[in-house]
């Protein structure tokens, strides 16, 4: 009853107004899933191909048409009659059916859709909410689903807020919380906080960026994490014990791969991958920083196991361009010691099975995974399932604002409820 009997695919849009796949799969049973596939902005060289039309007379090139046609006639043709049960089956087969090492033939984005839609269905099928069938699935033994810590942007700069500051997140993580409601109310009094201080400075703060947080054209690279720890004060909250502050550098974007350099504009600064580490480890001193994001650049494996060597037992060193959800990449992160977390993000790899494969890889190497979205997200919230269903321990959505982020919260919270109210995943601890 878990056969495929129908896929179909069409075009829809993004939290950019820009096209992304959408993909539905029936079963013979007459259950049905969908997903909506998201997409990036600050991607990394290594990622599964995202297909565009390339043709510039609809949204300045960036169509899906022709993913959306893989899906409805070669992928459709290959797929139907398969057990989407047998999801590492399915998945296989839609890798063949590729043919590339990147899915750049008939597209990650097509090929994604495909796999979380059959998966979609497949818990529909078994009458489970998804973070539970995945949880059943995958989940060693003993092992319970928890909700994860969030780790929530506030301030943005770099690709998704047109590129004032350099560094692209500036993130705050509630550590002192015990619950998943909890952490929502603690980073909204800490959004808001922000929002009124960035004002009194003479900012427009309601302009957001990307992905709900504020882009404002500051000084300084240092200057938002000054804010931070103001705001967060501001609430009542304590820095560090309270409420931490975590980065996305994606340092990939600013280093120059021709002279070596990594470009800070903002601080008029040209560092060595030496100098970019000290100014990390400076900022690790003297900030409550308890995780950094794409420190190097995604090919600076060497500066990376200095990072890791210099901050990696007091910072959580999370490779995101570096890794792309890749398991091949991450095991080399794991044997060099280049790091000490992933981030994981499905459309970077592009299937269930091999999104799967690189958290347990990950965290059966004592590497943190958090789960993350792109800048470019849809209502689908898909993210917050995977994230309790494997056990994630954080995630990363965004801002405490617009819906495509919210769609992913507010699914935790009800998540939450069917998981009576657990506490917070303990990653922190582990
Ligand atoms: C990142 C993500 C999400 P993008 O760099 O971690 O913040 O951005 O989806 O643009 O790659
Ligand atoms: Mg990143």
């Amino acid at each position: 009853m878990t056969h495929i009997t129908h896929v179909k695919g069409r075009e829809v849009l993004d939290s950019r107004g820009l096209p992304t796949v959408e993909v539905e799969v029936a079963l013979a049973s007459g259950h049905q899933g969908r997903m909506m596939v998201p997409s990036g902005a600050s991607t990394g060289r290594f990622e599964a191909h995202e297909l565009r039309d390339n043709d510039t007379n609809r949204y300045q090139g960036r169509g899906v048409l022709r993913a959306v046609a893989h899906v409805n006639e070669e992928i459709a043709a290959a797929v139907t009659g398969m057990n989407a049960e047998d999801q590492e089956g399915l998945d296989r087969a839609l890798i063949d059916l590729d043919g590339t090492s990147n899915k750049g033939r008939l597209g990650a984005n097509a090929i994604l859709g495909v796999s979380f839609a059959a998966l979609h269905a497949c818990a529909a099928a078994a009458d489970k909410p998804l973070f539970r069938y995945l949880a059943d699935r995958y989940l060693p033994q003993g092992e319970q689903p928890c909700l994860p810590m969030p780790m929530v942007n506030i301030i943005s700069g770099g690709l998704h807020a047109g590129k004032n500051l350099d560094i692209q997140d500036y993130l705050v993580i509630p550590v002192g919380a015990k619950t998943f409601p909890q952490a929502l109310e603690m980073i909204s009094a800490v959004y808001w906080s922000t929002r009124r201080i960035l004002q009194d400075q003479g900012h427009i703060a309601s302009l957001v960026a990307d992905e709900g947080g504020f882009g404002p054209s500051l000084a300084t690279n240092e200057a938002p994490l000054e804010i931070l720890c103001t705001a967060i004060e501001a609430t009542g909250m304590q820095p560090g014990q309270d409420m931490a502050i975590a980065l996305d550098i994606a340092a990939s974007h600013f280093f120059n791969a021709s002279t070596g350099y990594y470009d800070l504009h903002l601080d008029t600064k040209r560092l060595t991958t030496e100098e970019m580490i000290t100014y990390l480890e400076d900022w690790v001193t003297r900030f409550p920083i308890i995780s950094i994001e794409d420190g190097l650049d995604e090919e600076d494996w060497f500066g990376w196991q200095q990072l890791t060597r210099r901050i990696g037992s007091r910072t959580q060193l999370v490779g995101d361009d570096l890794f792309t959800t890749n398991s091949q990449r991450i095991q080399r992160g794991i044997e060099q010691k280049a790091g000490n977390a992933v981030l994981i993000k499905m459309n970077q790899i592009g299937t269930v099975t091999e999104t799967v494969d690189a958290v347990l890889l990950a965290k059966k190497a004592g590497f943190k995974t958090i789960i993350s979205a792109r800048s470019g997200e849809t209502e689908d919230a898909t993210l917050s399932d995977l994230a309790v269903g494997l056990n994630g321990g954080q995630i990363k959505i965004g801002s405490l604002a617009r819906s495509s982020r919210l769609a992913k919260y507010n699914q935790l919270l009800r998540i939450n409820e069917d998981l009576h109210a657990s506490s917070l995943s303990s990653w922190m601890s582990k």
